[in-house]
């Protein structure tokens, strides 16, 4: 594995446009179930797909806002673990010369990449830090809210009911948030994916992207992916472990670039 890191820091310190793009996988270690262990059920019994739905929240609009304030409470009462950490500090080494570019994109809606320091995070499934009317998408604040009430508030403006901004099965990505991650995807040099099954639309098209537009592509997951047959690289292994391990190759390859 050491070879196989050294060779993924030599490819990163060579790079000058980096694009890292996470998913659940990246959350796990912290103690947040990935969507796939979700379809198990881990996750009250219910379905992400069918609950993350607009006809999810219109056939039972409490037992959705249930489900996202128990997400909620996971995601307030963890940390960011060393895999978002280690993300933090790439983003510092990569940045170390001018020109040089570095952007972090995700799909998950926690903020655990903002907590442990990324600056700019480009969430393509929304957040649930934001709240907004289902009709007339008005801002709503959490702090206004009864977190443990069994329905979702109603809109201040139009009576409709309130729900995460977050993009459920069947809606659009937040149209400028995709259109800069898919921009960055066909401008990077290197693309390091973390954590994601590969499996969302139209997420899943970055990495594709990224590699029909010349560029590298590394692989961390314990599981090879949707992505095995583009990556260059496969980093076998638990986010929490594997960027450590790789920012600390990285950080030796800058300290000594003769070796
Ligand atoms: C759209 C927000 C246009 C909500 C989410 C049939 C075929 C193909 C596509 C479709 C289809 N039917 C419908 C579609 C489109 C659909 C889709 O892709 N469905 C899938 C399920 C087949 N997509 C959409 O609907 C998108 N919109 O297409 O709009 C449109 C518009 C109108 C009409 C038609 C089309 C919107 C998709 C967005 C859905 N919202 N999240 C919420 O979170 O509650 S998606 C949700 O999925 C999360 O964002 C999550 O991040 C993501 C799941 O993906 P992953 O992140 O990859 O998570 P997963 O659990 O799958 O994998 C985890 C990975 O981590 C695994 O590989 C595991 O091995 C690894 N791992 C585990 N532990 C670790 C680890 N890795 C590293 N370290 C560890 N320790
Ligand atoms: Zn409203």
């Amino acid at each position: 594995m050491i070879d196989i890191l050294r060779h993924s820091g030599e490819l990163l310190v060579r790079a000058r446009r980096v694009v890292v793009f996470t998913g659940a996988g990246i959350s796990a270690e912290s103690g947040i179930a990935t969507f796939r262990d979700a379809q198990d059920g881990l996750w009250m019994g219910v379905n992400p797909s069918t609950v993350a739905s607009q006809n999810g929240f219109s056939e039972d609009p409490g037992l959705v806002w249930r489900w996202y304030m128990h997400r909620l409470a996971d995601i307030t009462r963890v940390e960011p673990n060393p895999g978002h950490i280690a993300i933090v500090d790439l983003f510092a080494l990569v940045r170390r010369a001018v020109g040089h570019s570095f952007t972090l994109v995700t799909q998950n809606i926690d903020d655990l990449h903002e907590r442990a320091g990324s600056p700019q995070v480009l969430h393509l499934h929304g957040s649930l830090a934001r709240f907004r009317c289902n009709r007339c998408r008005s801002i709503h604040h959490l702090q206004d809210m009864d977190r443990s009430a069994s329905l979702p508030p109603s809109c201040l403006l139009c009576g409709e009911f309130v729900r995460p901004d977050v993009v459920w099965f069947g809606e659009t990505l937040p149209g400028q948030t995709f259109a800069e991650a898919t921009a960055a995807a066909r401008r990077c040099d290197l693309m390091l994916v973390v954590g994601t099954s590969g499996l969302v639309y139209p997420a899943n098209e970055l990495p594709f992207i990224a590699h029909a537009s010349g560029a590298t592509v590394i692989d961390v997951n314990p599981e090879p992916t949707e992505f095995s047959r583009v990556a260059r690289v496969y980093l076998q292994g638990r986010a929490g472990t594997v960027l450590p391990a790789l920012l600390e190759e990285t950080r030796l390859l800058t300290e000594n670039p003769q070796t």
